[in-house]
């Protein structure tokens, strides 16, 4: 494993090698907490080594560069664009980026086959691999400066994703030099989540995107690019304030809905079926917890999202169903639809119109 990541990021070193002092660069991001810590990291990296201010720019949606990316990088003109964390960007819009800008691409999700750019992914070396996008950058930042500073940006973005398993070093680390962060825990595993302080801060960083969408992401990364530390988010400081009320608010709605989940909830075969109504987005975080109550199920969440339905994937213990697969085949024949993600953990979205469609695919693969 160790060698592999240190191939995998041999290329971004290159890349961050060419950058000089008054160059400009933008970092393109998402919406999730592993793609906000992601450009935190590489942020804060850019600013300390060359004392460049990166633009941060984010996408339309977290999976995928939208057009209104490319107006604002046309604006910014910079020499080099990185996008973290987000997995499809087509072929017009980063022809578009290549043209201004030198491009470099950090994700995990499954590889495209991009051309005439730097691109970091673990799953080019081998496809079985999982590591989550914000645990790159902190490998890349790891070969220039002291980690210590942003050891809790690491460990909320790379616990978010789920990354426990394979980011040993990482947690290990954060055990002996922020042991509060992961207290009470011999054993590194998911129960981290519910059961630490780690936990605590990834739920805080989440819940501005449950409660705000694309504008509480934004605001969760100005945080984390300003806070000192995670003593001054807990205090609220930094901007923090607002935060620790938005994770107040989607704290009681989560309550409600997982005691809303235990009465709705459909089964078919090994599928668990639930729609989420709720005005906050909090269909992920909620399949993300419900997940850990399953053995050999699959839970398929869902949320009406304007004119659209968004949809998550999860699976129990035991299960081996593969739910990348599962979340392309469901919307296989349904248009204006995408789906996709990891083989333990996927989405998709298509038009709200489409719901029984998408409800009669399901029970046929299920
Ligand atoms: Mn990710």
């Amino acid at each position: 494993m160790e060698e592999i990541v240190e191939n995998v990021i041999i290329p971004a070193v290159k890349f961050l090698e060419r950058i000089k002092p008054g160059d400009k660069v933008s970092i393109i991001h998402g919406h999730d907490n592993d793609s906000i810590c992601s450009a935190a990291i590489i942020y804060r990296l850019l600013k300390t080594i060359y004392k460049i201010e990166s633009n941060l720019v984010v996408s339309g949606s977290n999976s995928s560069v939208t057009e209104d990316v490319l107006d604002k990088i046309k604006k910014l003109k910079p020499n080099y664009v990185i996008i973290v964390d987000i997995s499809d960007v087509n072929v017009s819009i980063l022809t578009e980026l290549r043209n201004t800008s030198q491009v470099m691409i950090i994700d995990h999700h499954v590889p495209k086959g991009y051309v005439l750019i730097t691109y970091v992914n673990p799953r080019v070396f081998n496809k079985e691999i999982y590591l989550p996008t914000t645990y790159l950058c902190y490998k890349i930042y790891e070969k220039y400066l002291d980690t210590k500073e942003i050891l809790w940006i690491a460990g909320i973005g790379t616990l978010s994703d789920m990354g426990l398993k394979n980011c040993n070093d990482l947690f290990e680390n954060i055990k002996s030099n922020k042991k509060e962060l992961v207290d009470n825990n011999q054993n590194i595993d998911e129960i981290l989540f519910d059961n630490s302080l780690l936990g605590k801060l990834a739920k805080i960083f989440d819940s501005a995107r449950v409660v705000n969408g694309v504008e509480g992401s934004v605001a969760a990364l100005d945080i984390l690019i300003k806070a000192k530390n995670y003593h001054e988010v807990l205090k609220g400081k930094s901007g923090a304030k607002k935060l620790l009320e938005w994770f107040s608010v989607a704290d009681k709605e989560f309550n409600r809905l997982i005691k809303d989940f235990e009465k709705k909830k459909k089964q078919i075969k090994k599928i668990i079926l639930y729609e989420v109504k709720s005005r906050y987005n909090m269909k992920s975080p909620l399949a993300t917890y419900l997940a850990k109550r399953l053995t050999s199920e699959i839970l398929v969440i869902y949320q009406k999202s304007g004119k659209y339905i968004d949809v998550s994937f999860r699976r129990g213990k035991v299960c081996i169903v593969d739910l990348n697969e599962l979340a392309i085949n469901t919307i296989k024949d349904i248009p204006d639809s995408n789906g996709g993600g990891h083989t333990q953990a996927a989405g998709c979205r298509f038009p709200a119109k489409y719901l029984n469609k998408f409800l009669r695919n399901l029970k046929l693969l299920s």
